[in-house]
């Protein structure tokens, strides 16, 4: 490639925006060369995957999965009609796919590299290992009563076992619903019913940053109200003294002795159901969103090789949890599928100190390295003290789940990666399954803060949200959507297509819609603004305002409940709970403590808000929809920017709000 220095500021005229091209010393560093040879074949490549989606898609299935059975349809179906679907009449099974065709040809090759919450308790588990523990767990499924299309709820640490967890399920056709082990028993319970889990897979204890994490008593608590869950398998992780319920719960150790280390997969069908992983939306009830089998492994697979440029003998680190998208996407299927190693670490980036992570890549010459924005800012913020690794191997360094402010984006380029590694600010959904704008490593160049162009088979529109009609051209700001289909989305909500449909297809019609707003600038980068409907993100963690008034109400004494997001340099946004109390009750510290205490217990730790206000009411309209926007002014201390306050059914109450937020400063 031509134009490979490091740092190349162009600065076009108003828009004063430095562009890096891939730095010349991580092609240096590379084992041979970047899959693709520049941006010319890139936009060659996205032109025919626009056009000929057929050809593109049905060329890289048959190179990247490996099928029982061939294809005959690529796709069919639209997203007018919301019938998507992807390589039919094709079988496959995705644990094969990540397990077997690379254990056959090399079984000592490593697939996990196990990060221990502790530094020195680690382990590597070979692909060899990991089909012999995948097909050993498989038949203790099926011999728990687990049979094709069932769901599974898995509610575990990030240990290799949860992998294998995922894998057995796969392994036998079995649908799995990881829960992450953040979330608190009322959650899982509501997760385990929506999802009609028949079995749940778990440990003893959890351990995260040097901490002790009682999963199984979260899980009992949880089972109380699932009456069809006939089994849960537990996997020792400390040796905690725990009360195992018999007839319903089996130790993990114990049962894999007693199968063989061979068992076949079960040949499915390309649309047949992967998972389902919750999300939060606009409503207080989360979607349980489903990933069919072939168009998501295949998403996987080529973002895998194509935004972090994997290659033979790779070792990736995506710091992301199982429990979430990022970590089923990138901590699972899209290294496994290419048969490169995954580190899998239990604890946080302070754990024992803040270089954890940076030791980490170090030890284990990590050469892609995939985290969100809130895990950096909180290491810059530590000090580059921290940072005092070589990790000469680093090649890629991902961004994801949030928008990553510049000087965050040149603290990663500059201090950790030596400016010899690329950064890929990756946008994606957990409806998505992978990436959907985000730059190639070795091929895009990139300006921090954008997510720059779009993957491959995916057509962004910027669409007016008032209009609904699309903004075409360069330079225009709107709502994000995406034109045509795409192998990884998402193809519906559990059991609730309708919503489905209005959530994402019936918003713009002939579009799947974001939720995100966005702009295009001059040269069609695109840049994600963040979310346009009632959703937050706390470092991270995307979660639903409604969901949390929901959990707040629950509680006895309140009557009423906002909730709103406002910005925090370290966490993105923090949530910020309004509350109007019953008669009968008095505001208080230890009432407000309660509170915060009604959402760790309904939701999880993460969930809880950073302050809560007590006042006499909330600022509504005459029809009674409750004005957010004029408390996060209030927030944001732009008490005079209010606009109109004359439609509310009280206006004065507005002056009390803003009493009681002054006198909480
Ligand atoms: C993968 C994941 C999705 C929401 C999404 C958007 C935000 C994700 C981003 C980003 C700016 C990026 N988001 N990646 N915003 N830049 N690179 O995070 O999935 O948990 O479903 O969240 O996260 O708002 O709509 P999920």
């Amino acid at each position: 490639m031509a134009e490979t220095s490091a740092k190349t500021p162009v600065v076009a005229e108003a828009h004063e925006v430095d562009t890096f091209h891939p730095p010349a010393k991580m092609l240096e560093k590379h084992p041979s060369k970047p899959h693709l040879s520049g941006l010319e074949e890139y936009q060659q490549l996205y032109k025919e995957s626009i056009t000929e989606p057929t050809k593109f898609w049905g060329r890289l299935a048959r190179e990247l999965l490996t099928w029982h059975k061939d294809f005959q349809t690529v796709s069919s179906g639209s997203l007018v009609g919301g019938d998507v679907a992807w390589f039919l009449e094709g079988e496959l099974n995705a644990s094969y796919n990540c397990v077997d065709r690379h254990a056959f040809k090399d079984p000592n090759r490593v697939a996990i590299i196990y990060e221990a919450d502790e530094p020195t308790d680690g382990r590597t588990v070979t692909y060899g290992e990991l089909l012999r523990e995948v097909s050993r767990v498989a038949y203790v499924l099926r011999n728990m009563g687990v049979r094709k299309g069932d769901t599974v709820a898995i509610y575990m640490p990030m240990v290799p076992e949860a992998l294998v967890a995922l894998l057995a399920c796969a392994r036998i056709g079995a649908v799995h619903s990881v829960v992450f082990a953040g979330f608190s028993a009322d959650s899982l319970r509501d997760r385990v019913i929506d999802g009609r889990s028949k079995v749940v897979i778990t440990s003893d204890e959890g351990k995260r940053g040097g901490k002790l994490i009682g999963t199984k008593k979260i899980v009992d608590d949880a089972l109380k109200q699932c009456p069809d869950v006939t089994g849960v398998l537990v996997f020792k992780r400390t040796g905690a003294d725990i009360p195992m319920t018999k007839g319903r719960d089996v130790w993990w150790h114990e049962e894999v002795d007693k199968w063989p280390s061979y068992l076949a997969p079960e040949p499915m069908n390309s649309e047949d159901p992967l998972f389902l992983l919750y999300t939060s939306g606009s409503t207080g009830k989360p979607k349980g969103m489903m990933h069919t089998t072939g168009g998501y492994l295949l998403g996987a697979a080529a973002t895998a090789k194509y935004v972090f440029d994997i290659h033979d003998g790779d070792r990736f680190f995506c710091g992301g949890d199982v429990g979430w998208i990022t970590g089923h996407t990138y901590v699972v299927y899209a290294p496994l599928l290419l048969g490169v190693s995954t580190v899998v670490f239990e604890g946080t980036p302070a754990y024992p100190n803040f270089s954890r992570y940076w030791d980490i890549i170090d030890n284990h010459k990590v050469t892609q390295f995939y985290v969100a924005p809130t895990a950096l800012r909180l290491l810059k913020r530590a000090g580059d003290q921290h940072v005092r690794n070589e990790m000469k191997h680093l090649r890629v360094l991902g961004s994801v789940g949030e928008p990553i402010a510049a000087e965050v984006w040149k603290w990663y380029f500059e201090v950790v990666g030596k400016e010899e590694a690329q950064i890929v600010d990756t946008y994606w959904q957990t409806e998505t399954g992978s990436h959907v704008i985000t730059p190639l490593a070795g091929v895009t160049p990139t300006k921090p803060g954008s997510a720059s162009l779009p993957f491959f088979g995916v057509e962004p529109s910027i669409i007016d949200p008032v209009s609904g009609d699309e903004i075409p051209g360069n330079d225009v700001e709107g709502v994000l959507a995406f034109k045509q289909p795409w192998p990884s989305m998402a193809r519906t909500v559990w059991g609730a297509h309708k919503r489905y449909m209005d959530t994402y297809l019936n918003v713009y019609k002939g579009y799947y819609f974001t939720g995100d707003g966005a702009g295009r600038d001059h040269e069609g980068f695109y840049w994600i603004r963040g979310r346009v409907d009632d959703v937050v993100n706390v470092s991270g963690h995307r979660l639903s305002t409604a969901e949390i008034e929901a959990a707040l109400i629950e509680h006895n004494a309140i009557a009423e409940a906002a909730v709103v997001g406002v910005a925090d340099e370290l966490t993105g946004q923090t949530v910020n709970a309004f509350v109007a109390i019953k008669d009968g009750n008095e505001p208080s510290d230890a009432l407000r403590k309660e509170f915060i205490l009604q959402v760790r217990r309904s939701i999880g730790p993460f969930a809880a808000p950073k302050a809560v206000y007590i006042v006499p009411d909330l600022p509504k309209t005459r029809s009674g929809k409750i004005m957010r926007r004029i408390l996060r002014k209030i927030l944001a201390g732009e008490e005079d920017q209010l606009g109109d306050i004359t439609t509310l059914s009280d206006p004065s109450v507005v002056e009390k709000i803003i009493a009681v937020v002054h006198e909480a400063r």
